[in-house]
């Protein structure tokens, strides 16, 4: 199957976030361009604006560098300035201003996965998926109805925090 081409407003459309739409192209190997934008969440057509939030991005291209990069594709801004800008040097403002926030993204997302703890704490968030019954769940080996007998014998696990106020600082902490 051909990589896929990614917009970032149909996501929004679409009710999903636009990294969870890179997480699953991700997850199935099939993570290939971006078309760049963003929409106004108050509408529910597809704006089309150049891209703005330093936040959204930088958790995108977490997404896309833990992911190995985009297979082939590239950032393209399928994007239009406001019908209120009307000057000749709003498409500059526009173009420059959004591949310097690329750029920062992508450097911000760097230093998250270099120097920060956070791809650690997600792992042993999820540890008992790498080993054991939560494995073989991943792995497609257990049946529901195995599970279902793994769970009654085992009775109620530990509750363990997902962290996620902390994750969000870390985060905000590069940015
Ligand atoms: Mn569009």
């Amino acid at each position: 199957m051909r990589p896929l081409d990614l917009e970032v407003n149909h996501a929004t459309l679409a009710g999903h976030t636009f990294q969870h739409e890179l997480q699953v192209a991700a997850d199935a190997g099939l993570l290939g361009s971006i078309d760049a934008n963003c929409g106004d969440y108050q509408k529910g057509w597809d704006t089309d604006q150049f891209p703005n939030d330093i936040y959204e991005l930088t958790e995108a291209m977490l997404v896309i560098l833990e992911a190995g990069g985009l297979q082939g594709g590239g950032i393209n801004f399928d994007a239009k300035i406001r019908r209120n800008s009307t000057d000749a040097q709003d498409l500059f403002h526009a173009h420059i201003g959004d591949m310097d926030l690329f750029a920062r993204a992508l450097i911000m997302a760097d230093k998250v996965l270099q120097k920060s703890n956070y791809n650690q704490i997600r792992q042993q968030h999820y540890a008992s998926f790498d080993a054991g019954a939560g494995q073989a769940v991943e792995q497609g080996q257990l049946t529901l109805e195995q599970l279902r007998d793994y769970a009654a014998a085992h009775g109620e696990p530990a509750t363990t925090s997902g962290r996620q106020e902390y994750l969000e600082n870390v985060l905000n902490r590069y940015i």
